[in-house]
């Protein structure tokens, strides 16, 4: 096992790795393996940083090793952007990708349920981003503007162990910028607010708390909101492409295809993601709750401890929506949300129960042709 010199961490260090990925590298590291962060991903193909020989950061492409590939259960295990994984280098003189032999374990995962995936009997993880400090839930004033999708961003951050952080992009297009931030205030629960106007560089000083040099930022939001607009207006040159919204609904053009993390000139670190199409839940009823703390609050104060709020004599929550002090929009959008947990917890059992069932088949076939010999005698 080879422990990183202080010199050789100086380029990983520039890109987030923390004293928890130093220990967990020299506890998992085998011979040859060096310490890289995954910067990109493409269908399977992924590009990666790691120290160079003199300590400057190194980008080269990398694939999964089979070995990992056999032994990764789910997609959610499979290396995502921001993720450190052990990478060995393709032979001296040989070429071809180096190989990613392990991901180190993440500090935190941006997951969602995979898009298009409306089988009754199948659930699947995907992780959009990995090892992430904030998260920027961009969305524009104008048409994009949503309080029900910023409830589930929320919801989906507190998920990861992510802080959600609301930035409003196109600040310049609000019509009633106090009446905008009133609305995101009932939703944003403990989230920090954001007004901001990219190209003017209008706002920008407020996400400051966020990029910190080594801190990793993912940019989430639908096409169009401005996310790479956000990451150029931080960087100072232009990273990442953008395009004009349509313009009849304001829609964007799904510009950006695949994610990618970036190093400011600051030292932060901002994965830029493609607008999702969809966005599903993948949280449970916990992340759910504190994205609504005023209910959390009023919870605290029904007759019985497991009240679920829907009719129970005692409900400080019911009781606080018929008094006017709880937003009803917010009342209805918490159940919505609880209840799409709540599914996807048996949908979630039931998908675990049977991959271990397959794993164990597999097991099994595997081994039958040494127990037929046993009971043949040979
Ligand atoms: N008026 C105005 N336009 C903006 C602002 N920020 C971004 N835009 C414009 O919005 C359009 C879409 O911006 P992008 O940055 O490409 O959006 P995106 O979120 O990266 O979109 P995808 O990559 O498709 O997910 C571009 O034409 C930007 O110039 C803003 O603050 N004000
Ligand atoms: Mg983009
Ligand atoms: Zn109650």
């Amino acid at each position: 096992m080879r422990i990183m010199s202080s010199s050789a961490c100086g380029a990983p260090r520039d890109f987030g790795f923390s004293d928890h990925f130093s220990a967990a590298f020299a506890s998992l590291a085998g011979e040859g393996e060096e310490a890289a962060r995954v910067v990109e991903e493409r269908r399977g193909s992924y590009r990666v940083l790691r120290a160079g020989s003199g300590g400057s950061p190194v980008e080269e492409e990398a694939r999964v090793s089979g070995s990992f590939r056999r032994g990764a259960d789910s997609a959610a295990e499979m290396p995502a952007v921001g993720d450190w994984v052990l990478l060995r280098a393709s032979a001296p003189g040989a070429s071809g990708p180096a190989m990613i032999e392990a991901v180190l374990p993440r500090r935190s995962a941006f997951v969602r349920k995979a898009p298009g995936d409306t089988a009754h009997d199948k659930v699947e993880a995907q992780v959009v981003a990995a090892n992430v400090d904030t998260a920027f839930i961009v969305t524009a004033a104008g048409r994009d503007w949503n309080p029900r999708r910023v409830e589930r961003y929320i919801a989906l951050a507190a998920a990861a162990g992510v802080r959600p952080l609301l930035v409003l992009t196109k600040a310049d297009l609000a019509e009633d910028p106090a009446a905008l931030l009133a609305e995101a205030a009932l939703v944003a629960g403990e989230a920090a607010i954001a007004l901001v106007c990219a190209p003017e560089g209008m706002g920008l000083g407020e996400l400051s708390s966020a990029l910190a040099p080594g801190e990793t930022v993912v940019l989430l939001g639908s096409s169009g909101a401005g996310k790479s607009t956000l990451l150029n207006a931080l960087a100072g040159r232009e990273l990442a492409a953008t395009a004009a919204v349509r313009e009849d609904d304001e829609r964007g053009r799904h510009t950006t295809t695949h994610r990618q993390l970036y190093r400011l000139p600051s030292g932060a670190l901002v994965i830029d993601t493609p607008g999702m199409r969809e966005l599903q839940l993948w949280a449970d009823e916990g992340a759910v709750g504190s994205a609504f703390p005023e209910i959390e609050e009023l919870a605290e104060r029904c007759r019985f401890r497991d009240c679920r709020h829907e009719d129970e004599p005692g409900c400080a929550v019911l009781a606080a929506l018929e008094g006017g002090r709880l937003d009803s929009s917010r009342y209805e959008s918490w159940r919505k949300l609880v209840k799409e947990a709540a599914f996807l917890r048996t949908r979630e059992d039931y998908a675990a129960r049977d991959a271990e069932r397959r794993k164990w088949k597999s097991i099994e076939k595997s081994m039958k042709p040494f127990k037929n010999r046993d009971s043949r005698g040979g």
